[in-house]
């Protein structure tokens, strides 16, 4: 007995900050709800930068759901719940006989708070088939580099060389050449957001993820790293149990830096939320979303990989009655070396303040509370809401050297870090606007961006300020985007018929480092060919999908291009239960915005065929939004990227190398996608 008081004198004060987990069986009337809880959780990134308060979430959740979610005054039920991992001795006394008599002060005594479990578990299995759309450009060049495992020979002005694998074939004795246009694989990620509820108006949120879109089959035993003396990683040699890759017995977990770039467990987002009677404040690191998503995404979707996630200080207010908020945010993009320690422990700090990159954001908004808006649609009225956000970034000093004694390593000594600033003097304006009309079942959403700004330098050392025009010095920033999303909806809204447009400037003076110049490779910042000096290239949040083949994975993202996207949906069969099976298809054609900016300079790029299945289960929310889901969840896609002249070549370039006797041309390419989730 004495062994077991010990251990609960430990216990109990834990157990008073103790929650119940949502896997624990509950009580009627305790609230906790999938459907309920995925939407509110995912409403706060979405939808910056309405207060987030009790009401609101209560208004957006589905009409099956239960009503709230915030700590209840403890109730007889939960106490014993909790009181039975104590021992008798140790457990309190149930306080409260009837809840309903619980006074503010009782209340403090004995609250606790209440934590909510949401994200999801996800698989996605994809094959690319012919990405590289049968281009013959050499991999540091291409836009998509062929498989390694695919022999070809590489043709770049005029430059041939070979690539081969070569030891495939029937006989082993006599290899012939491997070919393999295709690259299939599958991945997972397990997200949790767990959300800690002090009270009602104070909680704490988080994002967790583990296996962070961990590759299937990327951490076998055999195989780990160690640091390389010449720098980079070196493979260990592997031990006598699993001395060749086809003996690996079983998995290990993704360590970084020796078997994978990053870690099992992968702390994205944790902040603060206060309700006060004014307003909301928010702090830590937080999602940022605003408008489509064009610019500042969260990155919240069920099929999501990439997120805008700031490290800020917020404060939201506004008049409720008139629908308008205003927010304004302090943010820390990038404070540059702070004087953290390897060998001791204690509060690092930012060592200097002119090499920061500070950013301010004020937000207005009109946003029309979800259950009015409802009622006003369904008696054929119009609603309007939009906003726009402004955000000011700027820094001057800068060290951003690397791989030279100059560089902000880690542990780096004030002189190095003096040595290695250059002025920069950046100046960044981006004024984001955004729109959206209801009316009946039609939605018409747009977003336009720009973004201005200015640079002493754009050098990572060195001073490239005086331009050859004396009275353009200096280096400008002039990118615009616009993205648009109409749909209709009809047939008891089980046919939707959307039609989505955007653009985003392109650059006249840019041409590579890859082929044709959309896409900045990795070499850092993409050279102006002419003295114009200006900065065009506008780019999309990655996570602002729309295809699955050429945006999505050969450009990476929307940028330099426009595309016209008309697409429809339709669920054959959808039962008031939440369980929908349907299927949809979307047509995109796409063009570049600077037609020296594709390879073939044109600006017709692709036009891609995108088909899809899906099912969501009956646990699934009622709600339409697909962001917002409960249950299991499933869909495969298919998509075909036929490619125009754009990604083609260059007029003299097909008898340049016929000449050599090399023929250049283009192929589609295919993709097959299937997914599978389970959200909560
Ligand atoms: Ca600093
Ligand atoms: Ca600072
Ligand atoms: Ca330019």
């Amino acid at each position: 007995m004495p062994h077991i008081r010990r251990a609960a004198v430990f216990v109990v004060p834990m157990l008073l900050l103790s929650f119940p987990l949502s896997a624990q069986p509950k009580p009627e009337g305790e609230l906790e709800t999938s459907d309920d809880a995925t939407s509110a959780s995912q409403d706060e990134s979405s939808e910056t930068p309405e207060p987030a308060s009790t009401e609101t979430r209560r208004s957006e959740s589905p009409p099956n759901a239960h009503p709230s979610l915030t700590p209840a005054p403890i109730s007889q039920a939960n106490a014993a719940s909790s009181s039975s991992l104590i021992s008798q001795h140790d457990a309190p006394a149930p306080v409260v006989e009837n809840h309903e008599q619980v006074f503010a002060e009782d209340w403090w005594h004995i609250a606790r708070p209440i934590l909510e479990l949401h994200g999801y578990f996800r698989m996605r299995a994809e094959l690319f088939q012919n990405f590289s759309l049968g281009r013959s450009d050499p991999y540091d060049k291409a836009l998509w580099p062929r498989p390694p495992d695919h022999s070809y020979t590489s043709w770049f002005d005029g430059q041939i060389q070979q690539h081969a694998a070569h030891a495939c074939g029937e006989d082993a004795a006599n290899p012939q050449y491997c070919t393999d246009k295709t690259q299939a694989g599958a991945n997972i990620r397990f997200r949790l957001n767990p959300e800690l509820h002090v009270s009602d108006n104070l909680r704490i949120m988080s994002q967790i993820d583990l296996l962070d879109n961990l590759v299937l089959g990327s951490t076998p035993t055999g195989y780990a790293n160690e640091p390389s003396s010449s720098g980079g990683f070196a493979r260990v040699a592997p031990s006598g149990y699993t001395p060749l890759g086809v003996y690996n017995e079983t998995m290990m977990p993704p360590v970084a830096g020796y078997n994978a770039y990053g870690n099992s467990i992968t702390v994205k987002r944790v902040w603060g939320e206060y309700l006060t009677p004014i307003g909301q404040l928010r702090f830590g690191r937080m999602p940022s979303h605003w408008g489509l998503g064009m610019v500042q995404n969260a990155g919240d979707g069920y099929d999501s990989d990439t997120q805008s996630t700031v490290d800020r200080l917020m404060f939201t207010t506004g008049i409720k009655a008139l629908d308008l908020y205003v927010s304004a945010a302090w943010d820390f993009p990038g404070e540059g070396a702070i004087s953290q320690s390897a060998q001791q422990q204690g509060q690092a700090y930012d060592l200097a303040q002119l090499d920061d990159v500070n950013q301010y954001v004020l937000t207005l908004m009109r946003r029309k509370q979800p259950a009015l808006q409802r009622l006003t649609l369904s008696r054929g009225g119009l609603v309007l809401n939009g906003g726009v956000q402004f955000t000011y970034r700027h820094q001057f000093l800068a060290n951003d050297a690397f791989n030279t004694t100059n560089a902000a390593n880690l542990g780096a000594s004030a002189d190095t870090i003096q040595d290695g600033y250059v002025r920069r003097n950046a100046k960044i304006i981006i004024p984001d606007l955004w729109l959206q009309i209801l009316y009946k079942k039609l939605r018409f959403e747009a977003e336009a961006v720009m973004v201005r700004g200015s640079l002493d330098n754009t050098e990572v050392a060195g001073n490239n300020y005086e331009n050859v025009r004396e009275d353009e010095n200096g280096h400008k920033i002039r990118q615009y985007g616009v993205a648009t999303q109409t749909e209709f909806r009809t047939v008891e809204d089980r046919l939707s018929l959307q039609f989505g447009f955007g653009w985003a400037s392109g650059d006249p003076d840019v041409t590579g480092p890859q082929v044709g110049g959309l896409t900045p490779g990795s070499g850092g910042l993409q050279p102006q060919r002419t003295d114009d000096r200006t900065d065009s290239t506008f780019r999309f949040h990655p996570d602002y999908r729309v295809d699955l083949i050429l945006h999505r994975h050969i450009l990476n993202r929307v940028q330099g291009t426009y595309y016209f996207r008309p697409s429809v949906d339709y669920d054959f069969s959808r039962k008031p239960n939440g369980q929908r099976f349907g299927g949809g298809g979307a047509v995109i054609w796409s063009r570049a915005s600077e037609f020296v900016q594709a390879p073939g300079h044109r600006r017709d790029l692709g036009i891609e065929i995108d088909l899809q299945l899906y099912f969501q289960s009956k646990d699934g929310s009622l709600n339409d939004d697909p962001e917002k889901m409960g249950g299991f969840f499933t869909m495969l896609q298919y998509g075909v990227l036929f490619p125009l002249g754009g990604l083609g070549y260059l007029p003299g370039e097909e008898e340049q190398a016929a000449n050599q006797n090399i023929r250049l041309e283009t192929s589609a390419a295919h993709t097959l996608r299937w997914f599978g989730g389970i959200f909560f």
